[in-house]
């Protein structure tokens, strides 16, 4: 039995079983493509010894005409992306506002895959670059398919899917040169923002820590729309999608975030998969804010503009479920890569609503995924056939897997009995939503207030995290070129907080608003600066009242070690029951300590895996000294090995240090470090440094005093 099997965990229809059917295990012996046991590949047939190849080769001719065409079009956003298996449970029934039985049988485990991507990158770039994620959920239901194909953000930068080739043509890289790769600091993507007032509220989410995630079971996912449920009766209630990462939504810093591109290209996808391998799992609750169309007319913005939340402090997100993914892809391509995806793939009890970039969306998933795929067939790929059965009467195509018999492929027939029949009763059915007017081209009214729930974002997060926001825009714009363009978006901004348009002004070498000449404190990160963001809400509108809302902040979020990566520094003859304690601590609060030593394998009893220059502390959530010896010196006067504490500190990571350790983080080329058990460096203390890494970072070294 190969991984594969069951392991018990899921419902009868397993899509492990499914996909069983289609996976080959290697082979003894090597054939061509039609069985033919071949006796050597590694030499073409020639005329003569030196003499040139024969066309006659077949062997040769099929591996070439096969590798040839091994590439298929990446997706056109979104194309870099890391996928895993797993199952949804539903914890509390919906059956008050649904008959989809995913949502209604408590304790039914379904099978789900999972990819999270990014969206401007191609397929070969980078993991961490500031980008939004895209969260895209399939749960092979006993009715169907049902994609939940969402984004780490809960808005998005247009309202009307028409726009949205103008949007992916200005992020993606700048056509003449093809730069720069999975970035949004360009002038094209600028331009386009600073002409569309509409992204401004996405825009204040993008330039946040949510864009720089930590690691993918480290951030929420929204399903972005308003979608609707249908219950029993018929009656049908307003819904939006929620995922909350169990452990926390946790970000890097800009910094970091850039020197993890260097140190390691693949890190969420190797985290992930890593995570997985070796026992572990990724996981999030699933939850809904369920609202009626009453409620929502009351409300100064309109739920279908996708530009908007609604503010959790006027819906609660309920929580009803857990996702947990605990089992790799076998391949990458037939999975991760042939998975498509469609907003469309929703089952009975579960309907649309008119938000326009959702219609839009309902038409170009199916579409991209004939050029894609290459064929109507692609939906009988395995990653994408359903567990729920399929009989229609459509037929052929391109690479046909199904053998139908029979001679009957229309309806109504009488020869086959009139079936498949149509079943009225299990069936899909479109709610009645009400539906007549003019045929109008145009914005409704509804949907024009643009700056505020930019403004309920900005008064919704900490100084800190408004301090992200703006050096992310001071950099970002930096970057542009164009200056009509920077300020262009400069008078935006104005609009949203004009202290924010003030410090990016600043940074842009434009005149500031003279009420707003406060400078930043001149130094990075300075307690002046943090204070001054700390200031002024601004007034907000479209926002059902509200002046600010809970659920947008990531400091909100729940404090747990577990998945946490701790670097152990260590050297030789270091005191190796030391790092066994601290793993075993570690171990009990699912954190994970590596030992990064000055070589691989062994430094007396304990093993290195990593090395001081082989790794880098932007892979990990922090870092412990112990002692040992580098080179016949102490760990303490090694150059490398205060980088690596210096570098963790400057991104607020916890640090702790054991006897000879704190030497090394005395050596610490950091003139700010201080070893203050409040600033998350703890000395001879390690259950404190357990509990620290629960906090994440430290943001309080910024100020030293303010709170985050
Ligand atoms: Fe997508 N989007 N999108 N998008 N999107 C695609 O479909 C599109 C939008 C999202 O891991 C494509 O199969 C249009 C919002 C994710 O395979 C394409 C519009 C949200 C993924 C496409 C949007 C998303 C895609 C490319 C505006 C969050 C990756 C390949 C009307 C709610 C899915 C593909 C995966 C992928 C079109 C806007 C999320 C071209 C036209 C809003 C997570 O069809």
């Amino acid at each position: 039995m190969t991984k594969k099997q069951i392991d018990g965990k899921h419902n009868e229809n397993d899509k492990q079983q499914d996909l069983a059917r289609a996976t080959t295990p290697p082979g003894e012996v090597l054939t061509d493509n039609m069985g033919h046991v071949v006796s050597d590949d590694q030499n073409s047939l020639k005329a003569g010894e030196r003499g040139p190849t024969l066309l006659e080769d077949h062997f040769l001719r099929e591996k070439l005409h096969h590798f040839d065409h091994e590439r298929i079009p990446e997706r056109i956003v979104h194309a870099r992306g890391s996928g895993a298996h797993g199952y949804f449970q539903l914890n509390e029934s919906l059956a008050d506002y649904t008959t989809a039985e995913i949502l209604t049988e408590v304790g039914v485990q379904t099978p789900v895959f999972v990819r999270l991507s990014t969206v401007a990158g191609f397929r070969g770039s980078v993991d961490t670059p500031r980008d939004v994620r895209g969260f895209a959920t399939r749960f092979y239901t006993k009715q169907g398919n049902w994609d939940l194909v969402g984004n780490n953000i809960p808005v998005f930068f247009i309202q009307d899917a028409i726009k949205f080739p103008d949007f992916v043509h200005a992020v993606k890289p700048e056509p003449h040169h093809e730069m720069p790769q999975a970035s949004s600091a360009h002038d094209t993507l600028w331009d386009f923002i600073s002409l569309t007032p509409e992204s401004m509220h996405t825009i204040m989410w993008a330039m946040s820590d949510r864009t720089l995630p930590r690691s993918l079971d480290t951030m929420d996912g929204f399903g972005v729309h308003t979608f609707r449920l249908i219950n029993a009766s018929g009656k049908a209630t307003f819904v939006k999608y929620h995922w909350k990462a169990v452990r926390g939504a946790h970000s890097q810093v800009w910094d970091e975030a850039m020197k993890t591109q260097a140190a390691d290209n693949d890190h969420h996808r190797r985290m992930m998969w890593e995570t997985i391998d070796q026992g572990g799992t990724l996981e999030w609750d699933f939850g809904v804010q369920l609202f009626t169309e009453e409620q929502a007319a009351e409300w100064d913005f309109d739920v279908l503009d996708p530009t908007k939340i609604v503010p959790e402090d006027l819906v609660p997100v309920r929580i009803v479920g857990r996702m947990v993914l605990n089992r790799n892809p076998d391949n990458f391509f037939a999975e991760t890569e042939q998975v498509a995806f469609m907003p469309s793939n929703i089952v009975p009890g579960m309907d649309f609503s008119e938000d326009p970039l959702l219609q839009g969306r309902n038409f170009s998933y199916l579409d991209t995924q004939l050029s894609r795929l290459g064929s109507p067939n692609w939906q009988a790929l395995p990653i994408n056939r359903s567990l729920a059965p399929v009989h229609n009467n459509q037929r052929d195509g391109h690479m046909r897997h199904e053998i139908n018999p029979g001679r009957v492929s229309y309806f109504p027939n009488s020869l086959g009995g009139n079936k498949p029949a149509h079943d009225p009763e299990r069936g899909f059915r479109s709610h009645p939503v009400m539906a007549s007017g003019q045929k109008l081209r145009v914005r409704p009214e509804s949907f024009s207030d643009h700056y505020g729930q930019a403004k309920l974002f900005w008064n919704s997060l900490t100084p800190i995290e408004r301090e992200h926001v703006c050096k992310a825009l001071q950099f970002e714009l930096s970057k542009v070129e164009t200056r009509h363009v920077r300020v262009a978006m400069l008078e935006h901004l104005e609009q949203i907080h004009p202290l924010l348009a003030s410090q990016v002004a600043l940074a842009l070498g434009e005149q500031p608003r003279a009420d707003q000449t406060a400078k930043l404190g001149g130094t990075k990160d300075s307690p002046e600066e943090t204070a001054l963001l700390a200031t002024a809400d601004a007034p907000t509108t479209a926002s059902g009242g509200l002046q600010k809302t809970s659920g947008l902040s990531q400091l909100e979020q729940p404090q747990s070690a577990k998945g946490r990566m701790v670097a152990i520094l260590c050297g030789d003859g270091v005191d190796a029951s030391a790092v066994k304690n601290l793993q075993q601590a570690l171990e009990k609060q699912g954190a994970k300590g590596e030992v990064v030593g000055p070589h691989l394998g062994d430094l007396g009893g304990v093993e290195a895996r990593k090395t001081i220059s082989n790794t880098h502390p932007v892979l990990f959530d922090a870092v412990y000294a112990l002692n040992g010896m580098v080179a016949g010196e102490p760990l303490a006067g090694n150059a490398d090995a205060q980088t690596f504490i210096a570098e963790a500190y400057k991104h607020y990571k916890p640090i702790g240090a054991q006897g000879e350790g704190q030497k090394l983080v005395d050596n610490a080329p950091c003139p700010d470090l201080k070893k203050d058990a409040t600033l998350g460096v703890l000395i001879d203390d390690l259950d404190g440094f357990v509990q620290a890494l629960g906090q994440h970072r430290y943001w309080n070294r910024v100020t030293g005093k303010a709170k985050a």
